[in-house]
């Protein structure tokens, strides 16, 4: 059976690049898979977060999931925290990983460089992740492509498990689109946009309104040439924005080049801003119906409990094959 497993962080306003590359598989893959979808809030406070912040956002990311189109009819979607088995996993993973796997993490050299002092948390991150994704079985992890090497990892560590301590975990594989899996930042394109960068301009929020988000595709870094072209090496601003264009539009990249043959990057950034306000609208419509708390609780226990009776039974099979006394 196809179990699908993935999370996202409520480290910031969601992004266009949480949309493209990760939430939009997940709305796709709930129809083709059994699927369980998180709010990885015990990832989130590996860098501070502001506590009211942090619950108000964790809710928030629940709603935008179910705005875009998860069915939690169909996808168990859950909270990270609710279920303690992902600390209790994550501990005992810590306990059989190397500090050299750890150390080879780039996402840990990006996010704790010029930083003069960093939580143990953020460099034991992708144990944890393993953690989250070993606990259902997961055989497959829709990701975007800076995913990638932590998934690599949790493999390592569960096949290392496996052989040491006999059949324990499912070996997943990573899930990456091989078209926009890695959006770029608008301000630079030859960097990932993300949603905790300092600067607002480097990104669109999926909340965002259509007057904020328009100056921005207006303002976005191109090149001097005035050329439509797909190419990411000499071209990455215009080709970024290709790809967002063509994975809103369902419309292929060279589709997208023929129709604007000629035409200069003010007509393509305005009719992305046009496609972008429809589409966006319509989630941003569907998040304000579903502003209901009580609604929303009910949806958290009833997965979380779900979720709980399957990780339950992972840590039961990873104590009884450790050798950790249960009653
Ligand atoms: N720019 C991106 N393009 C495509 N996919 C992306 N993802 C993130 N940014 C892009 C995918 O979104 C999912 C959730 O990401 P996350 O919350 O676990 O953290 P992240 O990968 O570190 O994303 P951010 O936005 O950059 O968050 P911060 O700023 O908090 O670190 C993942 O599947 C990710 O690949």
């Amino acid at each position: 059976m196809r179990r699908v497993f993935s999370g996202v962080q409520p480290s910031g306003n969601l992004t266009i690049g949480n949309y493209l590359g990760a939430i939009k598989q997940f709305v796709e893959l709930q129809n083709e898979a059994e699927a369980l979808y998180c709010v990885v809030d015990l990832h989130a406070i590996t860098v501070p977060q502001d506590p009211a912040e942090l619950r108000k956002r964790s809710r928030e990311i629940v709603q935008l999931y179910l705005a875009s189109g998860v069915d939690p009819n169909k996808a168990t979607v859950f909270i990270q925290s609710h279920v303690k088995e992902h600390a209790e996993l994550g501990w005992i993973l810590q306990c059989a990983s190397y500090m050299g796997e750890l150390n080879r993490m780039t996402q840990f050299k990006d996010k704790s460089e010029g930083k003069q002092s960093v939580h143990v948390g953020l460099y034991t991150y992708p144990i944890l992740m393993a953690a989250d994704i070993l606990l259902y079985d997961a055989t497959h992890v829709p990701v975007g492509d800076d995913q990638k090497q932590h998934i690599e990892l949790t493999r390592d560590i569960a096949e290392r498990f496996n052989g040491r301590f006999g059949e324990t975990f499912v070996i997943p594989e990573p899930q990456i689109q091989k078209f926009g899996a890695r959006i770029m930042a608008l301000d630079e394109p030859t960097k990932k946009m993300s949603k905790s960068a300092e600067n607002e301009n480097s990104r669109i929020a999926i909340l965002e309104q259509p007057s904020v988000f328009k100056k921005k595709i207006m303002r976005a870094v191109t090149d001097t040439e005035n050329e439509i072209r797909f190419d990411e090496e000499n071209k990455p601003g215009i080709s970024n924005l290709l790809t967002i264009y063509s994975l809103f539009a369902n419309a292929s990249v060279e589709e997208l080049v023929a129709r604007y043959q000629g035409q200069g990057y003010g007509n393509l950034k305005k009719d992305l801003v046009e496609l972008m306000t429809d589409k966006l609208s319509a989630i941003q419509k569907r998040y304000e119906e579903l502003n209901d708390p009580a609604e929303l609780d009910k949806i958290l226990v009833a997965s979380a409990e779900k979720a709980r009776t399957i990780a339950e039974r992972t840590v039961n099979r990873v104590k009884d094959a450790m050798g950790l006394v249960r009653l």
